[in-house]
Formats: C-alpha cells, sequence, structure tokens
C-alpha cells in the first residue's frame, strides 16, 4: 500500500512541519533509525529467557546477548488489542479507558484525536515509516502513521497444505496444530518480513522507523515443517500443581480458560499443543534472524534501535489456563529486548532484571532518538538503565485486565488486587509458578502495601464505542453474577 499521493491537507501539514523544523534539519542525519519488531502472542519459552528447556531461539538469543535483555518485562495488559494500544499510543488502559479488544475503524475521529500513535509520532518528527503485519490490532493502514505499509492480506495466497502429523479440533481453522508442506515463501511472516528486509535494502535519504509485525505463535499453531522437526517428542510439559486453583480468587480463577485446559487432556493433546507452539516461536525467530541479518548487510547497520517485543505472553496448561487474558507470569511477562546499535559497548551482554513494562518503550524510543514525546505519554525512558543496568527504576510494570483487575510486578514479587477486592500476592525468588498465594498472611503485609501503592488511582470509565463485546473480562464492568463465586474473597486467601 503506497501513499505517494497524498491527499492535499496532509501535504500542507508536512509542508507547514518542513518549514518549522528546519533548524533541526542538521540534527536529522544523526538521529536513529528504529527496527521496531512486534511479536504475537510469544511468552518466555525462548533460549535468552530460558521459560522452557527445550526452546530454540537462536536468532533472538544473539540479539539479546547484543542488546539489552530486559527479562523481567510485562506487557500493559494480556490481549492483543488492549496491550498494542497502550504500548503504540504511549497510554496505560486506566488511562485510555482501552481496557478491551477495539476495532478502531469504528472509532469515531475524536476518540483518537488526543493520542500520537509510535508510527505517526515518528512520521511528524521527519522520519519514513514502514510497516507490515500485526502491529495494530484492528486499525487499518493510514497515511497519517505511515509513508508505506505492507498488506499481505491484499495478496494471493497459496493454500496451506497440511500434514498429517499434529492435531486439530475437527475442521477449525484457528485450533489447527499441524505443520505446513509448503514452501517457506507461502507464509504470511516470510512475506511481512520480506517486506522488512527489502525496505533495509534500500537507499534512504532520511531516518527511518520500521515496524514488522510477526503473527506467529499466535493461533493456529501452524508452521513450516522443519520447525515442528526441532521438537521431536516428548515436549517437557510446564510445572503444574494439581488444585492450583484453591488459594486464587474468584475473579482470578474465571480467567482461566478451563474448558481447553479439560478439552486437550480429553483428546490426549497437550504434547501436540506444545509442540506446535514451539514450534511456532521458532519460525517466529527465523523471521526475525532475517531482519538482522539484513539490517547487518545494510549501510543502516550502526545507526539503528532495534526494539523486539510480544504483545503479552502464554499459558501452556499452568493454572490449567490456555492462552492470554490473566493476570499470572505466564500470560504478562513478555520478551523485550533492545539493541542499539550505535552503542559500542556491546562486550559483555547486559541483562535487567527489575519489572519493567511496554509501556516504556514510546519514551525510550523517543529519548534515543532525541525527540521529545506528546505530553500524555505514559512510563519513562529505559535509556539509563540500558547504559547502567545497575541504575534503580522509578516505578515497576502494572498490567491491566479489565476495569478494577491489576497486577504489579517488581524484581522479586507480584501482587494483583481484582476489581472486587480478591488478592494475589506471590514471592518469586521462592515461588517463581505462582503457585502460593502470599496475601492473607500479616508477615507480608509490608511487601503489600509497598506494591499497592503502584495500583492506579482514580481509573477512566472503559470506552465503549468499537468495543468487540467478546472480550469483556471479568471486572467492574462485567462483574461476576455467581454469588457464591464473590464471597467471601479475604477468607479465602490462604
Ligand atoms: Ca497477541
Ligand atoms: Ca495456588
Amino acid at each position: 500500500m503506497y501513499f505517494d499521493k497524498l491527499p492535499a491537507p496532509l501535504i500542507t501539514i508536512l509542508a507547514t512541519f518542513q518549514a518549522v523544523g528546519f533548524l533541526q534539519a542538521e540534527e536529522l542525519p544523526a538521529r536513529p533509525n528504529v527496527l521496531f519488531i512486534a511479536i504475537d502472542d510469544m511468552n518466555d519459552w525462548t533460549g535468552f529467557l530460558g521459560g522452557h528447556p527445550q526452546a530454540q531461539t537462536p536468532h533472538m538469543d544473539r540479539l539479546a546477548k547484543k542488546g539489552v535483555n530486559f527479562t523481567n518485562a510485562h506487557c500493559s495488559a494480556p490481549g492483543c488489542s488492549p496491550s498494542r494500544n497502550a504500548l503504540l499510543y504511549g497510554v496505560e488502559p486506566f488511562k485510555s479507558g482501552l481496557y478491551a479488544f477495539y476495532d478502531q475503524d469504528k472509532f469515531s475521529k475524536s476518540q483518537l484525536e488526543d493520542y500520537t500513535s509510535l508510527p505517526e509520532f515518528f512520521k511528524n518528527n521527519g522520519y519514513a515509516t514502514f510497516g507490515s503485519g500485526k502491529i495494530h490490532h484492528r486499525r487499518n493502514p493510514t497515511p497519517v502513521e505511515w509513508t508505506e505499509f505492507y498488506d499481505h492480506k491484499a495478496k494471493k495466497r497459496n493454500p496451506m497444505i497440511f500434514d498429517d502429523s499434529g492435531y486439530r479440533q475437527g475442521k477449525s481453522s484457528k485450533m489447527n496444530f499441524k505443520p505446513t508442506l509448503n514452501p517457506l515463501e507461502d507464509h504470511n511472516d516470510y512475506k511481512n518480513s520480506s517486506f522488512g528486509t527489502e525496505i533495509l535494502s534500500r537507499e534512504h535519504t532520511k531516518p527511518f522507523f520500521l515496524a514488522v509485525g510477526i503473527v506467529k505463535p499466535h493461533l493456529a499453531f501452524v508452521a513450516p515443517k522443519q520447525f515442528f522437526d526441532l521438537y521431536p517428542d516428548p515436549v517437557k510439559p510446564p510445572r503444574i500443581r494439581v488444585k492450583d486453583h484453591e488459594d486464587i480468587p474468584a475473579v482470578g480463577r474465571a480467567m482461566a480458560k478451563v474448558k481447553d485446559d479439560k478439552r486437550f487432556k480429553s483428546d490426549g493433546a497437550w504434547n501436540e499443543v506444545r509442540r506446535a507452539y514451539l514450534a511456532c516461536v521458532s519460525w517466529a525467530d527465523y523471521n526475525v534472524g532475517r531482519l538482522i541479518e539484513a539490517l547487518k548487510a545494510s549501510p543502516y547497520a550502526d545507526n539503528t534501535v532495534v526494539v523486539l517485543w510480544s504483545d503479552h505472553g502464554y499459558a501452556l496448561g499452568e493454572k490449567n489456563h490456555f492462552r492470554k487474558f490473566a493476570l499470572w507470569e505466564e500470560t504478562t511477562r513478555v520478551p523485550f529486548i533492545i539493541w542499539d546499535t550505535r552503542d559500542q559497548n556491546t562486550k559483555e551482554a547486559r541483562v535487567i532484571d527489575d519489572g519493567v513494562s511496554l509501556i516504556n518503550i514510546y519514551k525510550t524510543l523517543a529519548d534515543l532518538s532525541r525527540l521529545k514525546t506528546p505530553d500524555y505519554v505514559d512510563g519513562f525512558s529505559l535509556a539509563p538503565q540500558m547504559l547502567d543496568p545497575s541504575k534503580p527504576f522509578t516505578k515497576p510494570a502494572i498490567c491491566s485486565w479489565g476495569r478494577g483487575n491489576y497486577t504489579v510486578r517488581d524484581k522479586d514479587w507480584r501482587y494483583t488486587r481484582y476489581y472486587n477486592g480478591g488478592e494475589e500476592l506471590y514471592h518469586h525468588l521462592k515461588d517463581s509458578d505462582e503457585w502460593t498465594n502470599l496475601s492473607a498472611n500479616p508477615k507480608y503485609a509490608a511487601h503489600k502495601k509497598r506494591l499497592a501503592s503502584y495500583l492506579p488511582v482514580g481509573e477512566v470509565p472503559m470506552v465503549k464505542k468499537g468495543i468487540e463485546t467478546w472480550s469483556v473480562p471479568v471486572s467492574a464492568d462485567k462483574p461476576l453474577t455467581n454469588k457464591k463465586k464473590t464471597e467471601p474473597e479475604s477468607t479465602k486467601n490462604n
């Protein structure tokens, strides 16, 4: 999709901007390019995060060693739409009201006018902006954001041919966990990454912001067969505690997709599901590798900031849960790497293990590009910590799922409070699986108080227009209706 025929008002705006920004022209060549790699539904089952012992992600592992590996990073919300809206507009769900899933093409114009998306921000600051694949959740590309956007959906696609192995629920195209026999080039993630490598091979006259959205390991868990072959049976299951739900408040329990867990168990399919997930993780990694190799071979190899992130984590049976949509470690923790190729101090791998939110990406990229963000933007720049990982953060990560449900994650602790007062508290130094809810234990009251001080004050109402109603989580806007379940929260913990 090309935007070379810009509408007249936009040309006027751009011309005005260029005139106003003339004094900054000398600075522009010093601005780094940005390679923004968005991954869909990837949890910590990667080599560089160590969430699964068999995970093979050599390309991202190398990237993590070159850059800064944020090993305790968390999304703003464990769902594609609210997570991406928070990150791309730089505003927490409890300030925007975008708690749930939205079709942004159904928004009224005024709903987004207070916000400037990250690509729009870079474009307004003189960058050429390129995008492909899934960046926003349901927002059609517009010339306000993109100089050029590759839309794979508009292209003719060869039908997928599936191997006989693997698992599929009936004829569902979504609940499909099978290897494909097509050439790599037939897959959307390959096509979208190819657009990225092509942009990196071009000669650019101004800095660029290049966003590539890789859709695997999102459902369906289908990937080329060679990536399934990396994982011979059996795949090691995650640690799961029987009756883990007993000390979880009702709202948290209601978030677990126990039906999927039961179905996979009755079908004897968990091994195939996990294997397919790992195959998709490695397939995504392969495409990340193509982008990084293209960057290294380009004239932009030492003046580009690479940021790689996933929109949320994923549960594969822990707490009898499947997918995202919950406030536990596996669903909020994400891969997050920043490699500033201008930084030559790369002799030692840099790891930051303090709790950090993806909300900080907006201000960090702006800071590294010496640009001032709009006043409303939440979060803080991570650039000081990237240079000196011992510097403490001012704020832990906060993750929202529905109005009134929040979890706070710092270096060693997670504290969750649901809309009706239900609580969870976990000590990660002793309980990385979050099996033992300590919230009712007076011994840890000080930790609870400290973490609770970061909970949002004065959350805004939920935005209703454009909402996809299937996805509204149990929350202040959709309370639990079964009274038996909602009482008495405080006494249920421990
Ligand atoms: Ca997602
Ligand atoms: Ca438990």
